[in-house]
């Protein structure tokens, strides 16, 4: 597959500079007591949800677990209601009811941001079967953590998409960690994708096609990978991905870490999506260096317009607390 072409790598960076830069700000909100509840950070895991989300077209859906900040900036979700949902106010993009783990947006086909891990993947099984009864077009791309490939509703997903021959990529991100447990630690095989085999080759061929093992620290890999799977859903039926990547951060905030060294932390700094993908727009494009630079600092500005949107935001009145519990 070619490269896309110069505009849409750009844009791709800038993506991952945005989530970089929104996710650090929410960081500090968070400490300085204006996020509440749980935060789970996307970073290290840009080049996956970038690449991933750039090969849906607008018929296609996303779905995801809690770790969704970065996933709903790359569907296109407006910034500044992101973060203002981040503060719990009015203006953001679930009402400010929703917060950090549900990021949702009807009309972009983002259904969120869901907490029970695992919970969300008998939904995306949902919205592919309503897209099929309906003859519509649109795949369900479902990205679900390395622990959730543990969990029983990742086995009965995958075994009702098989059955229905259902439009669902079905990717993992493989982070190699589940809270302060290693893949090694808690699933039976470690090579993820395999799990696919237990729900492949069924009568007259169907079932799940067992996909790549792609590296997720490069977004044009996943874009690529992506593609090719989401093809394969439309006209076929359910893919099982792997996206092996790397969490930089704690699990949420105020994890102490111990289950994991500074040296393999560093490691993946090092090699980290961004600066990776840095350096191949640099050795590609002669000169290019000014137009990431002016990049980084429009994304620094969007963050702080976001922040005083969200901090200029009322918060919802004791009569939204009543709303939006039955459909209208
Ligand atoms: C059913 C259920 N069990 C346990 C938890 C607690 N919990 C929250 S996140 C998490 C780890 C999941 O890891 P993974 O699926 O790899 O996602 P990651 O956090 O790495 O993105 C656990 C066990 C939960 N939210 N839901
Ligand atoms: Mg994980």
């Amino acid at each position: 597959m070619a490269l896309p072409k110069k505009d849409i790598l750009l844009e791709w960076y800038r993506q991952m500079v945005l989530i970089r830069r929104f996710e650090e700000r929410c960081a500090e909100l968070y400490q300085r007591g204006l996020i509440g509840g749980f935060l789970h950070l996307y970073i290290g895991q840009e080049a996956t949800g970038v690449g991933a989300v750039a090969a849906l077209g607008e018929q296609d859906h996303v779905i995801t677990a809690y770790r969704d900040h970065g996933l709903a900036l790359a569907r296109g979700l407006d910034v500044n209601a992101v973060m203002a949902e981040m503060l719990g106010r009015r203006t953001g993009v679930s009402g400010g009811k929703g917060g950090s783990m549900h990021l949702a947006d009807r009309d972009l086909h983002m259904w969120g941001g869901y907490g029970i891990v695992g919970g969300h993947l008998p939904l995306a099984a949902g919205i592919a079967l309503k897209i099929q009864y309906m003859e519509e077009d649109g795949v369900v791309l479902a990205f679900m953590g390395d622990g959730a490939t543990n969990i029983g509703y990742f086995h009965e997903a995958l075994n009702l998409s098989a059955v229905w021959e259902l439009p669902v990529v079905w990717l993992i991100e493989n982070n190699q960690y589940g809270m302060g447990t290693s893949v090694e630690r808690a699933s039976g095989a470690t090579e993820l994708v395999q799990k696919a085999m237990a729900y492949c080759c069924g009568p007259n061929g169907r079932g799940m096609k067992k996909g790549p093992r792609l590296d997720g620290m490069d977004v044009a890999e996943v874009y690529e990978g992506i593609s090719e799977a989401v093809e394969h859903a439309r006209k076929h039926g359910p893919i099982l991905v792997e996206s092996l990547t790397y969490r930089l951060e704690g699990h949420s905030m105020g994890d102490p870490q111990r289950y994991r060294t500074k040296e393999e932390v560093e490691s993946f700094v090092e090699n980290g999506p961004i600066g990776r993908f840095r350096s191949f727009l640099c050795d590609k494009y002669k000169d290019i260096e000014s137009t990431l630079d002016k990049i980084d600092d429009d994304m620094l500005k969007t963050i702080d317009d976001a922040v005083e949107f969200a901090e200029n935001s009322e918060v919802p009145t004791e009569e939204d607390l009543i709303s939006h519990v039955y459909v209208e």
